[in-house]
């Protein structure tokens, strides 16, 4: 009988921060310059399929569509952090991976991409690596991805130690059982002025309202954290829109000064304001892009969401709620099926 497949198939779910990750302490191993705090979503996840089958280099299929350049050589030097831990020689890996985060929607795939390639690599050689070290490997990746390992809220703990032993996510209970939503408004792209990795590294280098914004993150988290144990919706959302706009202010400030929003997001802002204005409990968070999330209540998303189809410059809004903890879906020559393939639409 053949040995059984070094192979897992693995599934992890986009996150959106509340409290945001913007500058590093460590570039390389992606250290954080402080914590943050995340909600995984349930609507957006990558599946990847990771088979060690011996292969001399790496190949890596996307969305149907192998890869090669900065993405190949990204996933296989990620690979070769697995590999070392592993206790022998291990060879190349077949990684064929599909994004249910649509490229379309603007938002960013990195976090689950490398959560559910940590998870499916760990279990594809069976190292069986604790959430604390999946989470610390994801990071590697990319840093947000530490915080898709886990479902619900999860927290982002910066860490001090130069080796980044102790910077990952945990995960924080009470994300369920009071009807939060996010409710994701995609807004029609230009030209992004500059990816996030070489955005906050300029801010940190450059803007003199950093080193107040980084200050500041500890109190936020905190905040966050008890807004979030006493279920307090308008003090979680109030923390959330205000750490954003403080993220985006230390950009505007950077040399060169950049920025993300366009029009339509400017009108995104004014429309949730506007529902605010009416009695309505909605607050605003963004990224490094455009779009804009509004975190609300269940019962409010649908009024949300209408509103922000109607923004000039919106082309799709989308309701997401908390989503589940990244997992193996398969293992072996079960796993050998792969990822489910995206829907055409
Ligand atoms: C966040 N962002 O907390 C923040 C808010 C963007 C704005 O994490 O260089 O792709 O791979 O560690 O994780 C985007 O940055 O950066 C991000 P790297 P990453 O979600």
């Amino acid at each position: 009988m053949s040995p059984k497949p070094q192979a897992a198939l693995a599934k992890a779910h986009a996150n959106i921060a509340l409290i945001k990750y913007w500058g590093k302490r460590d570039e390389a191993l992606h250290l954080p310059a402080a914590g943050s705090l995340s909600l995984t979503l349930d609507g957006l996840w990558t599946e990847t399929l990771v088979h060690f089958d011996g292969r001399e280099a790496d190949a890596f299929e996307l969305n149907g569509q192998a890869q090669s350049g900065a993405t190949l050589v990204k996933v296989s030097r990620f690979l070769d952090l697995v590999r070392a831990q592993a206790g022998g020689p291990v060879g190349g890996a077949w990684v064929q991976s599909v994004n249910h985060v649509p490229t379309a929607a603007g938002l960013a795939s990195s976090a689950s991409a490398f959560a559910a390639l940590a998870v499916a690599a760990d279990a594809a050689l069976g190292l069986a690596l604790g959430p604390d070290a999946l989470s610390r490997l994801a990071r590697r990746g990319s840093g947000s991805a530490c915080r898709s390992l886990f479902g619900g809220f999860a927290l982002w703990q910066a860490g001090e130690a130069p080796d980044g032993h102790d910077s990952h996510a945990l995960p924080l209970e009470g994300a369920e059982g009071w009807g939060l939503r996010l409710v994701v408004a995609v807004v029609e792209a230009g030209p992004k002025p500059i990816g996030s990795r070489e955005g906050m590294a300029l801010t940190a280098q450059t803007s003199p309202f950093y080193p107040a914004w980084v200050a500041g993150q500890g109190a936020d988290l905190a905040a966050a954290q008890a807004a979030i144990a006493r279920r307090d919706l308008p003090a979680l959302g109030a923390l959330a829109e205000r750490n954003a706009l403080k993220m985006h202010a230390t950009m505007l400030a950077a040399e060169p000064p950049f920025c993300y929003w366009r029009p339509a997001s400017v009108g995104c802002l004014e429309a949730i304001r506007a529902l605010r204005a009416q009695g309505l409990g909605v607050w605003a968070t963004m990224d490094a892009g455009p779009n804009v999330k509004a975190l609300c209540a269940a019962e409010d998303a649908e009024r949300v969401a209408e509103a922000l189809r109607a923004v000039a410059g919106v082309e799709a809004v989308g309701v997401q709620g908390p989503g589940p903890a990244a997992q193996v879906l398969a293992l072996g020559e079960a796993a050998l099926a792969g990822p489910v393939a995206l829907a055409a639409t």
